[in-house]
């Protein structure tokens, strides 16, 4: 069996993973605690393609990362690939964005999620992209997930990301669709 590390240190985004991988027959590590990998690109695109290819160099593996983030029509697509930088923890950054939207209108908004695969040699194998859209609404809801999982309504169902139980999110959420695009090309590699 290959292995497979996840360039993710997100508690959130590495709980999601090993539930959207479970059908591919990979060893899923997570990134060694002592790898930093400085997200310094300015796309989703390049930032994920750093993540994968500094990871799976380091450690002589594939690995698999995603630059996700939120974007909202009001703040001019902010804070975008800031997502994770907003304030220094989920709490403040749900706090800043609902300020900087008092009064407005718009509460359009889109998750994106960018995803790069890296073979050992840290050459791009695969790259996907998928978007999910939805509204900024005014008070938190909902207890699950992570990051603007409460803030966020998803258009076609109405719910916050954190009142969707997994496979709820996992069938509207930029990162699951990204993933179920490249799923067969996962399969054939890790066959
Ligand atoms: P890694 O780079 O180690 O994976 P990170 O949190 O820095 O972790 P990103 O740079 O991709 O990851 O930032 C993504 C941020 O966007 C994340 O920290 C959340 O604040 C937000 N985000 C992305 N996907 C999300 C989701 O499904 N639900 C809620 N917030 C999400």
């Amino acid at each position: 069996m290959r292995n497979l590390y996840l360039a993710s240190k997100n508690k959130g985004k590495i709980k999601e993973y090993k539930k959207l991988l479970s059908t591919i027959n990979c060893k899923l590590l997570l990134q060694p605690e002592s790898l930093e990998v400085e997200e310094n690109c300015l796309t989703f695109r390049d930032n994920a393609i750093k993540k994968a290819s500094e990871v799976s160099r380091k450690t002589n593996n594939f690995a698999i990362a995603d630059d996700s983030g939120i974007c909202i029509e009001a703040l001019d697509g902010k804070p975008g690939i800031y997502s994770s930088r907003y304030a220094e923890n989920d709490q403040k950054r749900i706090e800043r964005v609902l300020k900087e939207l008092n009064g407005l209108k718009n509460r359009s908004a889109f998750f994106i999620a960018n995803i790069c695969v890296c073979s050992p040699n840290g050459e791009v194998i695969i790259e996907s992209e998928a978007k999910c859209h939805g509204n900024i609404i005014f008070r938190p809801r909902g207890k699950g997930g992570f990051g603007y999982d409460p803030i966020f309504e998803e258009t076609s169902n109405g719910l916050t990301f954190a009142e969707m139980n997994n496979v709820m999110k996992d069938s509207c959420s930029h990162r699951a669709k990204a993933l179920k695009k490249i799923i067969p090309d996962l399969l054939e590699i890790f066959s």
